[in-house]
């Protein structure tokens, strides 16, 4: 199977808004009195917003107008927070890796679970790179559902079997997998193993090295 498409997470993968949302959720944390820590962070990546307020509440229910208000504070936060994210916000490798895909007549898109990732991607320069953003908003089932890279190669016109999942989450990973597409997984084994090839980001990322190895697999 050729490879024709990309699509990218954002948070984790382009750039790194995981330090933002741990900024937002402590906040709130704090001001509720939960106990929340980076490492309580980390098991949020690419979880989305509600999905990660009950994780934070481990097992305690509340009224829905509550969690309601309680995700709407956390976007507040966050909002202020991503204010000032530019273009020297992109993690290092991100536009190269974009601009040679694109340079390629490769297609590109964004599949990220953030309802904020259409601004992230104005503020960090990179809309004219993308052909497609799908976000938090586009589809009901979140990773680790196929549903939102299904909804990108739908949109990119490009079977999933011939699209590659770039992606820092392991529900991202199982969401790829489910979806038949290639993957690569940024970060460590214990996180994204799953993965088809494991990178530890972006950096230096050239197309003509990659793709004999994306080639040489099976298709899913
Ligand atoms: P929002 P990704 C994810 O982005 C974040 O990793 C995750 O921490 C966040 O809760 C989620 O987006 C939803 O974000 O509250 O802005 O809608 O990795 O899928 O790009
Ligand atoms: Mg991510």
């Amino acid at each position: 199977m050729p490879v024709r498409a990309f699509i990218f997470d954002l948070d984790g993968v382009l750039t790194d808004t995981a330090e933002y949302h741990y900024r937002a959720w402590k906040r709130l944390a704090d001001e509720e009195g939960w106990p929340f820590t980076r490492q309580d962070n980390e098991a949020l990546r690419g979880i989305p917003r509600r999905e990660s307020l009950l994780m934070i509440l481990k097992g305690q229910t509340l009224p829905e107008e509550r969690i309601l208000e309680l995700t709407e504070r956390k976007n507040r936060y966050y909002l202020e927070y991503i204010r000032e994210v530019s273009p020297g916000d992109l993690l290092p490798g991100a536009r190269e890796f974009l601009q040679e895909l694109r340079a390629a007549g490769l297609k590109t898109a964004l599949g990220s679970a953030s309802k904020n990732a259409p601004q992230v991607v104005q503020q960090l320069g990179i809309a004219e790179l993308l052909d497609v953003i799908t976000d938090g908003s586009s589809v009901a089932r979140q990773k680790p559902a196929p549903d939102l890279f299904l909804y990108a190669a739908e949109r990119l016109g490009v079977p999933p079997a011939e699209c590659v999942v770039v992606e820092d989450a392991a529900a991202g990973i199982a969401a790829a997998r489910a979806g038949g597409f290639r993957s690569i997984g940024l970060g460590p084994v214990e996180r994204v193993g799953a993965a088809d090839v494991v990178l530890p980001s972006l950096e230096g990322v050239r197309l003509e090295q990659l793709l004999p190895h994306l080639l040489a697999l099976e298709s899913r």
